[in-house]
């Protein structure tokens, strides 16, 4: 499936968000985690930048996706700040700039948050903020161990089970931007969650 993306507007503030219309799928992680990379991996496109120098983007970056053939948009990509370059960690939304808390609260049409992990690394504290915030807010949100391209099968299979026994509930996919592995499962999960937005606005 060919993927038409197209980059709409930089918010910083709750009053630039596009007036909310079609399922969202926000991507969040660390800063290098490889967000950008999963981005582009999935439109098929450089449409996130992406960049060695870590902690450029400070704004919600939103994309309008159109499947080839069909007449219009049906999804919104929302690329988030990365977070967690603070040296002592602290709660994670006091790093974030002001307008991310009320957007993953109140955001209406807000279908699925993608919380992006390193598959290279152990479980971060920053990580575990993220996925509290997420699972009390009440959000729908999944894990995309990402890299995983970097590590055998074994040690990917130990990586997963280590997230996890440390994100109990949570589904867990991996994904390599580079081979492509997982992009079939993840897309998977998109349609789903933009689907189930899509029948309980109409
Ligand atoms: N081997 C490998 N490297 C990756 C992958 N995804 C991202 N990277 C590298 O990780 C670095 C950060 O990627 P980027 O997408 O800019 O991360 P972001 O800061 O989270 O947006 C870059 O050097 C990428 O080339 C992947 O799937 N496999
Ligand atoms: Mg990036």
């Amino acid at each position: 499936m060919r993927v038409l993306s197209r980059f709409l507007l930089s918010a910083t503030d709750v009053g630039h968000f596009p007036s909310p219309s079609l399922p969202e799928i926000a991507f969040l992680g660390r800063s290098n985690v490889g967000k950008s990379s999963v981005i582009n991996a999935l439109v098929g496109t450089k449409l996130a930048r992406t960049s060695s120098t870590p902690g450029r983007t400070r704004a919600i970056n939103f994309f309008e996706l159109r499947m080839a053939g069909k007449p219009r948009p049906e999804l919104i990509f929302a690329d988030l700040p990365g977070y967690g370059y603070a040296r002592i960690s602290r709660e994670i939304s006091a790093q974030w700039p002001s307008f991310i808390d009320p957007y993953l609260k109140q955001r209406p049409t807000l279908a699925l948050c993608i919380s992006l992990v390193d598959s290279n690394i152990a479980p971060q504290e920053s990580d575990q903020q993220l996925i509290d915030f997420l699972s009390a807010s009440g959000r729908p949100f999944l894990i995309v161990a990402t890299k995983s391209d970097r590590l055998s099968g074994n040690q990917l299979s130990n990586a997963l089970r280590t997230f996890q026994q440390r994100y109990p509930s949570a589904r867990i996919l991996h994904f390599s931007a580079k081979t492509g592995s997982g992009k079939e499962e993840l897309w998977q999960e998109i349609r789903k969650a933009a689907e189930s937005v899509a029948v309980s606005r109409s």
